[in-house]
């Protein structure tokens, strides 16, 4: 093993930089890697078991839920329960929080706010996917944690991170002193450092969003994408669209190369599509520390103020240049709406 890096070794070497750190968080994504692991593995043989599909069930967002959804829901639900360092688990595949009520967790300090399989339409024809999570510390301090200690602003978490199942299989997280990629060795089943302080280059040539919505984007956004498309070599453009409809594996990408994704209002998606407290939380605090930018084209992501579980946003994220023209377009031709 010379040479490699394992998660488990990293973390704990890694909690030495918090000197209030007693292991609790440590544990805790130790929890989520090991759940990782066992999500990618029914991933990587979907098509040759029967957990493709649809569950034949509808979530609280409306959204059919596929059998891998449940399956991943439930473990990350199981190892948070079973590792007893988180008291309220926060899923997009539950109507409401659940609360963690076995006698270790439900005093433990975290909260986790999950997407358990995001993309999952494009499991079935096996295109990547991915878990997106978003680490709290409780707010109150003795019995049962409430809906108030998971409704915090992006800017109040610890950790957050995205495992995205691809050609490879990679965790990436910050604990707010940069982003590390990890990659999992199935010889071995350990996520091993392979992308140690990741950065997302400040300009790109990338852009990702579904223009198939074009007609009904905000008018900012038309032209920002008419501005992706003009010939202007001095500016690299026109930019190059890539867009997965899995927004871990496209911002993963855009963090890699540059670039940009959004997800603007839509006529179907009024008030956006993503949702904030286990989408677009974690995401934006995992660029922002690898220097890029996240916002909803007039706000930073992370000063939302959340006051519904499911909540949903704007999200325009990447690269700095190319964040801050897309808000440009959007300050000149678009009024923000907040309802
Ligand atoms: P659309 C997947 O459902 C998701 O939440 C993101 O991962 C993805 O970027 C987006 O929605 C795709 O949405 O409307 O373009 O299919």
């Amino acid at each position: 093993m010379s040479g490699i890096k394992t998660l488990g070794q990293f973390i704990i070497e890694k909690q030495a930089d918090f000197s209030y750190a007693k292991g609790e968080l440590s544990r805790l994504l130790r929890d989520i890697g090991i759940a990782a692991k066992i999500v990618n593995r029914e991933v990587n043989k979907a098509g040759l078991v029967d957990i493709l599909g649809d569950a034949g069930t509808v979530n609280i967002q409306g959204e059919g839920q596929k059998k891998l959804d449940i399956f991943a829901n439930t473990q990350f639900i199981s190892a948070l329960t079973s590792g007893g360092e988180c008291c309220i688990v926060a899923t997009e595949e539950e109507d409401d929080f659940v609360p963690i009520d076995s006698p270790v967790s439900k005093n433990a300090k975290y909260i986790v706010c999950i997407d358990p399989l995001d993309g999952s339409s494009n499991i079935d024809v096996n295109v990547a996917v991915g878990t997106i999570f978003s680490i709290y510390r409780r707010k109150s301090v003795e019995g049962m944690a409430t809906l108030d200690d998971v409704l915090q602003k992006g800017t109040e978490q610890v950790a957050a991170g995205y495992v995205i199942y691809g050609s490879s299989t990679m965790l990436v997280y910050t604990t707010g002193k940069g982003v590390n990629g990890f990659t999992l060795d199935p010889s071995i089943g350990e996520f091993c450092l392979s992308h140690p302080d990741m950065k997302m280059p400040s300009d790109g040539s990338i852009y990702s969003i579904n223009e198939g919505n074009y007609v009904h984007f905000p008018e900012g956004v038309k032209k920002y994408i008419k501005y992706a498309q003009v010939h202007d070599a001095a500016s690299n453009r026109p930019y190059t669209s890539r867009y997965i409809g899995s927004m871990v594996a496209d911002i993963h990408r855009n963090l890699i190369k540059g670039g940009i994704y959004i997800y603007p209002t839509t006529a179907s998606s009024p008030n956006g599509k993503l949702r904030l407290l286990y989408e677009c939380n974690p995401m934006a605090f995992i660029i922002e520390q690898a220097g890029g930018t996240a916002s909803d084209g007039f706000k930073r992501i992370l000063d939302i103020e959340p006051v519904e579980l499911h909540q949903r946003t704007s999200i325009f994220i990447g690269s700095e240049k190319m964040v801050r023209m897309a808000e440009e377009m959007m300050a000149k031709y678009t009024a923000p709406v907040y309802n």
